[in-house]
């Protein structure tokens, strides 16, 4: 009788058990425990992009603590600010801001501080009335990028540039310092000319619109300065179907030095790709990990960056990309 009382009751709690559908080993304070991260990213518009999406939501997994709240902007300011307003209404530990563009962010970054939420500025740069409005701010130096490719082209091409420069999206920090770069370039060399320039926003599609019109307008150039490897994908893509040859008739200069755009540089349909490192999951998770220990990590961080040209590029480089 007593064994059958136990037996009973060992059955009831093993039905309740499998009524809520969970083992004990899976309670769900488990998530508790997670930090939790708001991460607002530009948009999807290149493969250095997706390589940092990748990258962060690699390094900020639960498995190594934390809860990651991705929001893709589709590259629109506004639908950053409302995804950060939604962190903040969340309650999120951390918030992670890749920002569309420098300007324009006092007003929510405020409200986040108010909140007490640390924000973490990835990628580019913004500009802000109070430092204080942000803890910490992980990135590339856009300016010696532009600055890298300006000194490979004074020292590989002949004298007479004319240039058809291919920009990012206007406001960026990425656009800004590469122009600047090149602009400081050709104040340098009157013998150097522009022969047209234009915004592509970073993306594959506009960059092949902006070389139809330029060879629509049967525009006179010999280098292409594209300030991304999908913009370059895109002009590449146009001269090939007018039968002129990148790489050779015309010299093709990009940045980001994605693996597919290393690739066609090893082919020799690129001449020089300046590097920008997307790898900033594992920056970012270091920098938060320092802040729960009360330590405190450096405001500012730039990443190392090198280039690569023909001299340079290797499969094995190709291999350890990553993005
Ligand atoms: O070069 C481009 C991306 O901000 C560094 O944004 C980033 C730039 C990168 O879309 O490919």
């Amino acid at each position: 009788m007593k064994n059958f009382r136990l037996f009973f009751l060992l059955l009831m709690a093993v039905l309740l058990g499998s009524c809520t559908g969970r083992r004990p080993e899976q309670e769900p304070e488990i998530s508790e425990d997670l930090i939790v991260v708001g991460f607002s990213q530009v948009g999807s518009e290149s493969d250095w992009r997706n390589g940092n999406t990748r990258s962060m939501q690699e390094a900020l997994a639960a498995e190594n603590g934390f809860r990651l709240i991705l929001d893709d902007a589709q590259q629109k300011q506004e639908k950053q600010i409302t995804a950060i307003r939604n962190f903040i209404n969340q309650g999120v530990d951390y918030i992670v801001l890749a920002p569309t563009t420098e300007q324009g962010w006092d007003t929510v970054l405020t409200e986040a501080r108010t909140a007490g939420i640390p924000v973490i500025i990835v990628d580019r740069m913004i500009e802000v009335s109070d430092p204080g409005l942000f803890t910490c701010w992980v990135g590339s130096d856009f300016y010696s990028e532009g600055r890298n490719a300006v000194e490979w082209m004074e020292q590989n091409l002949p004298d007479h540039l004319r240039i058809v420069h291919l920009q990012g999206n206007i406001g960026s920090s990425a656009q800004i310092g590469r122009t600047e770069g090149l602009l400081d370039g050709l104040s340098r060399h009157p013998e150097w000319e522009l022969v047209f320039q234009a915004p592509g926003d970073f993306v594959q599609a506009k960059g092949r619109e902006l070389l139809e019109t330029v060879l629509a307008q049967k525009l006179d150039f010999n280098v292409i300065y594209s300030e991304n490897d999908n913009m370059s994908f895109g002009a590449v893509e146009s001269l090939k179907e007018h039968g002129l040859k990148p790489g050779s008739e015309i010299t093709v200069i990009s940045f980001d030095a994605g693996s597919n755009a290393l690739r066609m540089l090893l082919n020799g349909e690129l001449n020089l790709d300046v590097e920008c490192n997307p790898m900033h999951g594992p920056r970012v998770r270091s920098i938060i990990e320092q802040i729960e220990k009360g330590e405190n990590p450096p405001k500012y961080t730039f990443v190392d960056e090198t280039f690569f040209d023909a001299a340079s590029v290797t499969d094995a480089v190709i291999a350890g990309r990553g993005y």
